[in-house]
Formats: C-alpha cells, sequence, structure tokens
C-alpha cells in the first residue's frame, strides 16, 4: 500500500501528461505516518460507535525529556510532508538515461536542503534553552532514544530505541563498511577530485561550480554517484542502520525504523544529529576548501545596492485538522464519519 502510493506519487510529479496535477499531503494519503497510535486507537473507536470526532493529539515524549521541547519541530506535519515531496521530486533511486529527464543539481540540493533544516532545527533548539544539535559519531553511542509512538497501518509498531544506544552490525552492512566510506569521501574532499568507476578510473575535480553536485550524489548517495562501488553510500546507509539499530539481524521482525522513512524520519533525534555529521565534517569542509570568489563573480555592473530592509519573522502555532478518513479500514454496513485529528503546526505571519 505505502509502496504504490509512492509510486504513483513519483509518476504524478515527473511525467510530463500529469503536470499540474496537484498531490493531496502525504498525512491525508498515510495518516499513520504523521499521528500517535493514541489518535489510530480513538479514531477507531469513533467510527465504531458511528460519532464524529476531533481527536486531539500531543507531541511524543515527556518533559523529562530535554528533547521533547523541540518535538514540535521535527513531528511538525507540515515539515514532515515537505522532507517526504522533496525525496519524490529528488528521488535518489532516479535513473537518469532509463526515464529520460536530467535531474538538475540533484546532489547539490540535497546539500542544500537539509543544512537549511538543521540550521532551522538549532534555531529552534537555541530559542528552547537547548544546545545547537551535536554531530553524530559512528564509533560513539546515540546518545538520545527515541519512543515514536507511531504505528503502522499494517505491520506493528514502529521500534523505539533507548538512550545511549551504540551502531550495530546488520546482516548485510557493517559499521565498519561506512567508516571506510567516510575515509574515501575524506579523502575525495581533501585530495579535491572524485575517482570514477571506469577502467581508467578517471578523476573529476571537485573545485568548482559542479563540485558540489558531484559531492552530494557520492554520499546521499544516489545513482549519480560516479562510483558507488567505492563511495558507497553513506547517508542511505546511515538512516539504514539507526532504523533497524534495536533489531539488526531481524531476530524479533521488527518491521522497519522511522529513521527509514522519508515521511516519518525528521521524528527522531537521530535524524539532526546523522544530518549535523555529514553537514560538518563533510560538506562544511569541502565549502573551506572552495577557491573564494573573485570580486569579478560577484559583481552585477550597474547595479548599486543603496539599502536592505529586512522585516521581523514572527511564527505562531495553528490548531489544524488531518482528515482521518484514509486511516480507517471500510467495513460493509459501516458508513465513514468525519473523524478528525487535531494537532499543533507551525506557520508564520507574511514577511
Ligand atoms: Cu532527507
Amino acid at each position: 500500500e505505502g509502496q504504490f502510493v509512492y509510486a504513483l506519487s513519483v509518476a504524478t510529479l515527473h511525467r510530463a501528461d500529469t503536470r499540474g496535477v496537484r498531490l493531496p499531503p502525504a498525512y491525508e494519503t498515510y495518516p499513520h505516518l504523521f499521528v500517535t497510535s493514541q489518535v489510530i486507537h480513538e479514531a477507531y473507536a469513533a467510527k465504531m460507535r458511528q460519532e464524529p470526532a476531533v481527536i486531539h493529539m500531543n507531541f511524543t515524549g515527556t518533559c523529562r525529556n530535554p528533547e521533547q521541547r523541540v518535538a514540535y519541530f521535527g513531528e511538525d506535519i507540515g515539515m514532515n510532508n515537505h522532507h517526504a515531496v522533496f525525496h519524490m521530486d529528488w528521488p535518489f533511486w532516479w535513473n537518469e538515461e532509463k526515464y529520460g529527464l536530467h535531474k538538475d543539481r540533484k546532489g547539490e540540493l540535497f546539500w542544500y536542503m537539509h543544512h537549511q533544516l538543521i540550521t532551522r532545527f538549532d534555531a529552534e533548539r537555541l530559542s528552547n534553552d537547548l544546545n545547537e544539535v551535536e554531530p553524530l559519531k559512528w564509533d560513539k553511542p546515540i546518545v538520545d532514544g527515541f519512543y515514536p509512538q507511531t504505528t503502522y497501518r499494517k505491520g506493528g509498531e514502529f521500534p523505539a530505541r533507548p538512550d545511549n544506544f551504540k551502531f550495530q552490525d546488520l546482516k548485510d552492512h557493517r559499521v565498519a563498511d561506512l567508516e571506510a566510506y567516510e575515509e574515501r569521501i575524506l579523502e575525495a574532499i581533501a585530495a579535491d577530485y572524485v575517482i570514477a568507476a571506469d577502467d581508467h578510473h578517471t578523476v573529476t575535480s571537485l573545485n568548482n561550480t559542479e563540485g558540489i553536485d558531484k559531492l552530494g550524489a557520492i554520499i546521499e548517495a544516489s545513482s549519480c554517484s560516479v562510483n558507488p562501488h567505492y563511495y558507497g553510500s553513506l547517508h542511505n546507509l546511515g538512516h539504514i542502520m539507526l532504523g533497524r539499530v534495536v533489531d539488526p539481524l531481524g531476530k524479533f521482525g521488527m518491521p522497519p525504523g522511522v529513521m527509514e522513512h522519508f515521511e516519518t524520519a525528521t521524528r527522531d533525534p537521530a535524524f539532526f544529529r546523522l544530518h549535523k555529521h555529514i553537514d560538518e565534517i563533510l560538506f562544511k569542509k569541502h565549502k573551506d576548501s572552495l577557491t573564494p570568489y573573485t570580486h569579478e563573480e560577484l559583481d552585477v555592473e550597474g547595479v548599486d545596492i543603496k539599502d536592505v530592509e529586512v522585516d521581523d519573522l514572527e511564527t505562531y502555532f495553528e490548531e489544524y485538522d488531518i482528515d482521518m478518513l484514509n486511516a480507517l479500514d471500510d467495513a460493509e454496513g459501516l458508513p465513514d464519519v468525519e473523524i478528525k485529528a487535531r494537532v499543533q503546526r507551525l506557520n508564520h505571519k507574511p514577511f
């Protein structure tokens, strides 16, 4: 079901004959990934009673967990939807030759979008008396655990992770693989070039406008990576490692974790730690190594900036009702009733 929705969404976003078709937000097509299990239970109870209902949803966690102060950001339905749609617009597996469509600057946008997310998350943290998010380390405990309180429509509860859990080798991927890929990427950044997979091992410089795009492709990794065998898939593998960390060998048959879905990943504080790591340890190193822009490159002749004015950005919470219709199975003789989940979401005044 989830796979079908994903395939249909990606196809609709890319086909010429569906241009202009607006997809409904993911929280309406698959509400399970956006609301807590509590809301789902209450919605079913209301449907059985045949009573319309508005169910209030709280963010996960308790005030004993400092990370809970920013749960409103990681669990914001609009932000989760944005992240999911971004990855539908720029699928890492997109084969440009097969589908006949070039995804311009996909690797660069992978860096840019996630960089913006982390920066905003840090701003929210600072205004909630928390430090800036710390980068994750492959060989150190994952300090903050997470209990998603979220259920698949079919397949059970999303697995929870206690505090200070360590990365584990999976059946087919080892922590050492991650470390090796990272070493090779750091090597590429330090040397300023990537090595392609062809017979001649062609090298391509990173110290130019396209460098960040090439680097993004090998870090994510996307099908545009110049050498997937050598540079691996650090970011995607990081997500999988975190998603399976509590059942690494599949002993308990747990379903994939929140980190393995674009709709749910940002709920987990480990998402921002993983991306901070990628952003700070890898991308920033590359950015810092670039030759500075020259005056000529930045100069727009004939344009003089006399004054700049910026007004205040004012954010606030608004109440929003998610239609739960698609979360509930149909049963013969049991008509649909209006059931909504009422959530708080971030919005801003015009600026
Ligand atoms: Cu992402």
